[in-house]
């Protein structure tokens, strides 16, 4: 790795508490003379008053800007940025290592939202602002996205949602209602004000375009975005967003972690008895949409039954026991009311490789992540006040305290289809949920556009003119380790649609081996249009696939 910063973020602190850019400036100029304008305009930002944005509500200070020379990333930070720039939408090769000049950010939103921003130096700024959202519970600054970003020339900018934590740990929301709201929606817009004026003044112009973009709760960011500040943003990505969040955890996780869980916490089901349910699933399904390829494109047209695992009298390997089928029926069965209404989906046929981590254990220490969400989320963001720590999950119901979680709902779900206000301010969505996702079945993603369709009267067309879904087969959730193909520009295709005009009318999505070479591409088309296998031609190739219906 070779870093070569012309400046470090150390300073003295008597500078420090001068606090007045033009004097610093001059400072800086008289004891770096090496320095160009640009590399003092981002050293002086820290100088920099940002404390009355929006009349001081979203008051910033920047506490280090330094400008990055020469940046080479090592191993781990391409293979983050890689991975990361997938999810975010848009690419960047595998082989990347080299970082544009930059101006390196870091600050912080009252109270406690803590940013990173880089700024590509002014010569090859795309003139776009790009916010990854967090993603899970959020809870730290990661500087891949932007490092991924600034690749692709946009000031690009991630933040940790308000709060320290790791995982889906949620003890920082404990009785406190402010951090609850930054996660939910206030960290996004605040951050976003912060950046635009930071970039202003580093750039001495504002961004032509802004973008978000995110996975998970990411993916959620700007779905809420979209709703609670239309003009926020320009345009909007959302991977497997947890739109009805409150939902996610409280019913779509809780249900998965219970179908597992005995009432002593126990595991029913081992990461051991994935693959066998996995590799049958797959040879009964697979060939339903016309193509043996180890994607399951459509879940909905597969009908396994897991009975025909259980184990037959005298044999206990290679096979379920009773309580075990029981088990993945649960997991693939649709979560209901006392209505009989469904109000989540079941995991799909083909999500069964992310069990391993969601459903089953990780580690024989851990608890499924479905498990910590669902606990995590109950004891400490769900109710204004944390429950009892003698309170025992398996009591709760989510039928009877629906009424009671209203109001962390109005804060923090982002299901309103009332999308109006960014449709007119001329904003493009384009939302993509992975079908073998193990975390947030694509159902409520579906439900939920759905909604928007009936929303908007109906017509269809209404929403396809702003907002686009995109259902990838075989992809998993926030990750690109799935038998789908991963791979997909989606910022390009959001920026011809807002820029150029030109509607996703599909979208090529790419798989790539571990060298980072094209093994297999498919189009993918808007929903409910599928891309359905011509029935010849190389099925690794796009021009095999036209735009149909899976029967
Ligand atoms: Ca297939």
């Amino acid at each position: 790795m070779k870093i070569k910063f012309s400046l470090t973020s150390k300073v003295s602190y008597p500078l420090v508490f001068m606090c007045v850019s033009s004097v610093s400036t001059q400072l800086m100029a008289q004891t770096e003379p090496q320095l160009s304008a640009e590399e003092r305009a981002c050293m002086s930002l820290r100088f920099d008053d940002f404390s009355k944005l929006e009349r001081g509500e979203a008051a910033t200070n920047v506490i280090e800007s330094s400008f990055v020379k020469g940046y080479q990333m090592n191993a781990t930070e391409s293979e983050w940025a890689y991975k990361h720039s997938r999810l975010m939408g848009a690419p960047i090769p595998r082989s990347q290592t080299q970082l544009p000049d930059h101006c390196l950010v870091k600050g912080y939103v009252s109270p406690t939202i803590r940013f990173e921003l880089r700024l590509p130096a002014r010569a090859v700024w795309n003139q776009k602002y790009l916010l990854n959202a967090c993603m899970g519970f959020c809870g730290d600054v990661s500087p891949y996205p932007p490092m991924a970003g600034i690749v692709r020339h946009y000031a690009t900018m991630s933040h940790d949602g308000g709060h320290t934590a790791y995982g889906f740990d949620g003890k920082w929301a404990r009785n406190n209602q402010q951090l609850k709201i930054d996660f939910a929606y206030r960290a996004n817009h605040v951050v976003a004000v912060a950046a635009k004026a930071i970039i202003e003044k580093f750039y001495h112009t504002q961004p032509q375009y802004s973008f978000i973009t995110g996975c998970s709760k990411g993916g959620h960011a700007g779905v809420m975005a979209a709703k609670r500040y239309p003009n926020d943003f320009d345009g909007v990505i959302a991977r497997g967003p947890t739109v009805n969040y409150t939902d996610v955890n409280l019913v779509n996780c809780m249900d998965n972690a219970r179908a597992v869980l005995n009432d002593r916490n126990e595991p029913i089901l081992s990461s051991q008895e994935i693959p066998m349910i996995a590799s049958a699933v797959m040879s009964a399904c697979d060939h339903k949409d016309g193509l043996v390829d180890g994607v399951i494109s459509d879940p909905r047209l597969c009908d396994f039954d897991p009975q025909t695992l259980a184990c037959e009298a005298g044999k206990v390997s290679n096979c379920l026991s009773k309580q075990q089928v029981e088990a993945v029926k649960a997991l693939y069965a649709p979560s209901k009311n006392a209505q009989d209404d469904i109000i989540y989906g079941g995991l799909p046929y083909g999500s069964e490789p992310e069990w391993v981590g969601w459903v089953t254990p990780l580690l024989p220490q851990l608890q499924p992540f479905a498990y910590y969400a669902a606990t995590e989320y109950l004891k400490y963001l769900a109710y204004p006040e944390a429950l009892d720590v003698d309170y025992d999950w398996w009591d709760f119901s989510y039928q009877d305290e629906k009424e009671n979680l209203k109001e962390i709902s109005q804060i923090i779900d982002a299901d309103d289809p009332d999308l109006r206000q960014f449709k007119e301010s001329g904003g493009k969505m384009i939302v993509l949920h992975g079908w073998s996702d193990a975390a947030i079945p694509a159902y409520a993603t579906i439900d939920w556009y759905e909604n928007v369709e009936t929303f908007m009267h109906g017509h269809h067309q209404e929403v396809r003119d702003f907002a686009r879904l995109f259902l990838l087969p075989g992809v998993v959730h926030c990750g690109i380790d799935g038998p789908g193909n991963s791979t997909y520009d989606a910022i390009g295709a959001l920026e011809a649609w807002l820029i150029g005009g030109v509607a996703p009318d599909s979208l090529l999505t790419q798989k790539e081996n571990d060298q980072g070479e094209v093994i297999k591409e498919q189009p993918a088309y808007p929903y409910p249009i599928q891309a359905v296998y011509k029935g010849k031609g190389d099925p690794t190739k796009a021009t095999s696939f036209h735009a149909g219906f899976l029967k």
